[in-house]
């Protein structure tokens, strides 16, 4: 791919490369997706509390990121039909590796889906064996009003995620807090039925280079 024109958000390791993906691009990854779904169908996971998501999961690749009574965790099997997850499609894997860098390649894929009034609370993303690694997050559908703010806590930022904003987090914002405040339902078609399909890269399981 041409290298995406990338905007400086102020916030140290947060990398935001706007329409990433064209058109075409963000509607072949959406059909590629879409078919992996059909043997992997999303669910509603519930927190360790027994409160359900509001935003509907499923995962691509070696191990999928779930959560249950018994905790947040990855696992290379569907909770539900106990199937392994499908192959994380190689056009994700080319713009890890285009976009981070890191020298090797990811080993899981969450696939979140918004339809109209879903969100997610601010939180870290802590579950990974490696949390030097970075994250991948593509943005497909209806805009997202997403809020990201210092590990530590104090000001957020808000920022809008379109459909085919790509954004990384490495190094210092790696840690950071972060959710999703509320979609702008209608303002993409992209989705089928509507809604927002979020994909985040990640390293969950061990790296090579370390242990
Ligand atoms: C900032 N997903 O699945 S992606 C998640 O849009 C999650 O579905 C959101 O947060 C979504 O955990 C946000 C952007 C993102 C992903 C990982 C991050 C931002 C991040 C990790 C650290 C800091
Ligand atoms: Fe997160």
């Amino acid at each position: 791919m041409t290298a995406p024109r990338e905007i400086d958000t102020g916030l140290d390791g947060f990398r935001w490369w706007p329409g990433a993906l064209d058109a075409a691009a963000q509607a072949a990854l959406l059909a590629e997706v879409l078919r992996a779904v059909e043997l992997s169908p999303f669910y509603r996971p519930v927190t360790p509390g027994g409160r359900p998501f509001s935003v509907r999961m499923t995962n691509l690749g070696p191990l999928g990121w779930v959560s249950d009574r018994d905790g947040y965790r990855y696992q290379p099997t569907h909770p539900e039909t106990d199937a392994p997850w499908p192959p994380i499609p190689e056009t994700l894997l080319d713009l890890w590796r285009d976009l981070t860098g890191w020298p090797e390649p990811p080993d899981a894929c969450l696939v979140n889906l918004y339809r109209e009034a879903a969100k997610m609370g601010l939180h870290q993303d802590r579950d990974e064996a490696d949390l030097n690694a970075p994250v991948l997050s593509v943005s497909l559908g209806d805009t997202a009003i997403f809020r990201v703010g210092p590990a530590a806590g104090g000001p957020t930022k808000s920022i809008r995620l379109a459909s085919g904003d790509v954004c990384a987090l490495t190094g210092p914002a790696r840690l950071a807090r972060h959710g999703i405040d509320r979609l702008l339902p209608g303002s993409s078609g992209l989705i089928p039925g509507g809604g927002r399909i979020n994909l985040t890269l990640r390293r969950a399981g061990p790296s090579s280079r370390q242990s």
